[in-house]
């Protein structure tokens, strides 16, 4: 019997060599994905696991980031772990906080950026600073809740298979909560459009949950990156398709943000709109 390891090995070397000649693009059927190798005793494992840093953007998060940093904290096992606070000058005082945060506990740091430029420019930031610490993996994440770091050692047992590994709502075994019509028909909406126009076989494009192998982040050309909204997601796994390196979606389930408010705005939306075409059209 094939364990769930080898099976998503097995699947992933299928998808990649059969449906998608151009891409090397896979999904993580199996059902158990929180353990490298069930056959290996996880003290050992620790060892092959690679340095990650989770870059976490705030603007308003006074009221999640310190129990975001906690929840984090058991799953950075890694004596090269780090939490990556990328803060816009929050009126709410989340970088103060932020910088106490770090005080207290060696694996956090803070970079506080003068002007809130959405997403997109922060954690553009993040990764300079990742990439200059030293990290292997790179991790981003909200840092509301809409990401449960209980997916984090997934992501990260997944990147040893492959260079983006994107925590997906939209292959089976992920979904969304608490989310109203709307919202979710304009991910939906958001991720086929994005699908459609790029013609890749992502099922998440707008996804935010994903970890990087390093040498991605130093391949592609950072400073060419445009997008700051939604579709600094998009673009991003783009830019990582076509420089040729391998995709995984592992599945997640997404929950509405508990507190503080959401920074989505109509220009926001609009920017995808006329962007991911813009990306098709400006020629590969
Ligand atoms: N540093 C920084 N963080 C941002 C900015 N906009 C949003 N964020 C953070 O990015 C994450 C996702 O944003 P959120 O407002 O939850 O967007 P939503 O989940 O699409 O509603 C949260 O951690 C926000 O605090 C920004 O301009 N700068
Ligand atoms: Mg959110």
């Amino acid at each position: 019997m094939l364990e769930p390891w080898g099976l998503s090995v097995f699947t992933w070397a299928v998808i990649c060599t059969g449906k998608s000649e151009r891409w090397r693009i896979g999904t993580w059927f199996s059902g158990e994905f929180d353990e490298y190798d069930p056959r290996v005793p996880s003290s050992e494992q620790e060892q092959y696991r690679r340095s990650a840093w989770v870059i976490l953007p705030t603007y308003n998060e006074a009221v999640n980031i310190g129990r975001m940093v906690e929840a984090l904290g058991p799953k950075l096992t890694h004596e090269g772990d780090r939490i990556l606070i990328v803060d816009d000058a929050s009126p709410d005082g989340t970088g103060r906080i932020a910088d106490q945060i770090a005080g207290d506990n060696p694996k956090v740091q803070v970079l506080h950026r003068r002007i809130k430029e959405g997403l997109g420019p922060a954690y553009l930031a993040g990764f300079r600073v990742a990439l200059d610490g030293g990290a292997d993996l790179i991790v981003q994440m909200d840092a509301d809740f809409s990401h449960d770091p209980a997916y984090l050692p997934r992501l990260l047992a997944a990147s040893e298979l492959a260079d983006l590994v994107i925590g997906s709502r939209y292959v089976p075994g992920g979904g969304i909560t608490e989310w109203g019509q709307v919202r979710r028909l304009l991910s939906r909406g958001g991720s086929l459009y994005s699908r459609t126009l790029l013609r890749v076989p992502v099922r998440d494009l707008t996804g935010g949950f994903k970890c990087f192998r390093r040498e991605v982040l130093e391949t592609i050309d950072l400073s060419q990156v445009a997008a700051s909204g939604y579709s600094f997601q998009v673009e991003m796994t783009w830019r990582v398709i076509r420089a040729g390196f391998s995709v995984m979606e592992v599945p997640i389930t997404f929950r509405e943000r508990q507190q503080g408010d959401s920074k989505m705005t109509t220009a926001i939306v609009a920017e995808a709109a006329w962007r991911v075409p813009a990306m098709r059209f400006r020629g590969r």
